[in-house]
């Protein structure tokens, strides 16, 4: 067992108050363990922890380019392996660096078989250069490149689905995690990164000045992702889910109405045909992991 009260992740970094994405990565190194060797991509992340001179993070670190951490990372895997070394790799990189500008080399890395733990925490937006849709966006978020207004509801196209790409690459172990639940989070980073070849986990981190709450709810609405089933923690092994977490369901509105990115769906008026597409939305991620616990009578 990793010993979980080390800090590797330093205080004073400068994120938001009440960033999803820092507590993620303070949480990933409790998981990892000390053994570590981090590539990470550019993104909110990198530019919070790392102002030159200083860096929050106690193991090696290495910036990569937006697109290139898994590839950086495949390189360092094979030098170890060389080496006769024994670290654990991995890539901790945005969404936008993960559903879209690095999918090539994170394809690439993957189906090279390369022994790396792929984690992407996911706030869903390119937050760092101002919100702007990524494909990791939900369903009628407004961000800046899909804004809400007369003519929209926000973002137009579902959330992609990454962890199933990453299944279909025969990836043995793919899980997702979120901030709101610490020690699951740490337990599958551990278990990512002690399953050999690559695998792949994927983080919910509620961003409160992309999503628009107060810094104090970011647990709050992690819960809330869960506990409406838009978001599913769950786990995969060989191509198989193996564990999800079952919850009584709540109705969507509870999730969305906690954040401003949604407010169009309620204000003026209610937006019943929308809302009821976003419940569509958490029916079917219940059905497909079947995570629905029956409540008490
Ligand atoms: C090739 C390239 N295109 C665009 C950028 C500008 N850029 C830097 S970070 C970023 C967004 C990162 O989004 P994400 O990976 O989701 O991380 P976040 O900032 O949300 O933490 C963009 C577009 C860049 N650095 N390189
Ligand atoms: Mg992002």
């Amino acid at each position: 067992m990793v010993d979980t009260s080390l800090e590797l992740f330093g205080c004073g970094h400068r994120a938001c108050g009440g960033c999803g994405p820092a507590l993620a990565a303070r949480l990933i190194l409790k998981g990892a363990g000390e053994n570590s060797i981090v590539a990470a991509s550019t993104g909110c992340m990198e530019v919070f922890s790392t102002p030159y001179p200083e860096t929050a993070w106690q193991v090696p670190w290495i910036h990569s380019l937006f697109e290139n951490a898994s590839a950086v990372a495949s390189g360092i895997e094979a030098s170890l392996k060389r080496q006769g070394r024994s670290e654990h790799v991995l890539c901790i990189c945005g969404d936008g660096a993960t559903f879209d500008i690095g999918m090539l080399c994170i394809s690439g890395a993957f189906e090279r078989g390369h022994d790396i733990t792929y984690i992407c925490y996911d706030n869903e937006a390119y937050m760092n250069t101002g919100v702007q849709r990524s494909g990791a966006t939900p369903y009628d978020a407004s961000t800046t490149t899909s804004p809400a207004g007369k003519e929209s509801f926000g973002n137009k196209r579902p959330k992609k689905d990454m962890p199933q790409i990453l299944v279909a690459h025969g990836a043995p172990y793919v899980a997702t995690a979120s901030v709101a639940y610490p020690n699951d989070l740490m337990q599958k980073v551990e278990r990512a990164v002690n399953t050999p070849g690559p695998c792949y986990l994927q983080i919910h981190a509620p961003c409160s000045t992309g999503w628009g709450f107060e810094g104090g709810k970011t647990m709050e609405i992690g819960k809330l992702a869960i506990q409406t089933g838009l978001w599913v923690n769950f786990e995969m092994v060989d191509g198989e889910i193996a564990k999800a977490k079952k919850v009584v369901r709540k109705p969507v509105d509870e999730y969305l109405m906690a954040q401003k990115r949604f407010r169009h769906l309620f204000k003026p008026a209610r937006n019943e045909e929308e809302i009821a597409k976003i419940q569509a939305i958490a029916d079917a991620n219940a059905a497909k992991y079947g995570i629905d616990i029956k409540p008490k009578e």
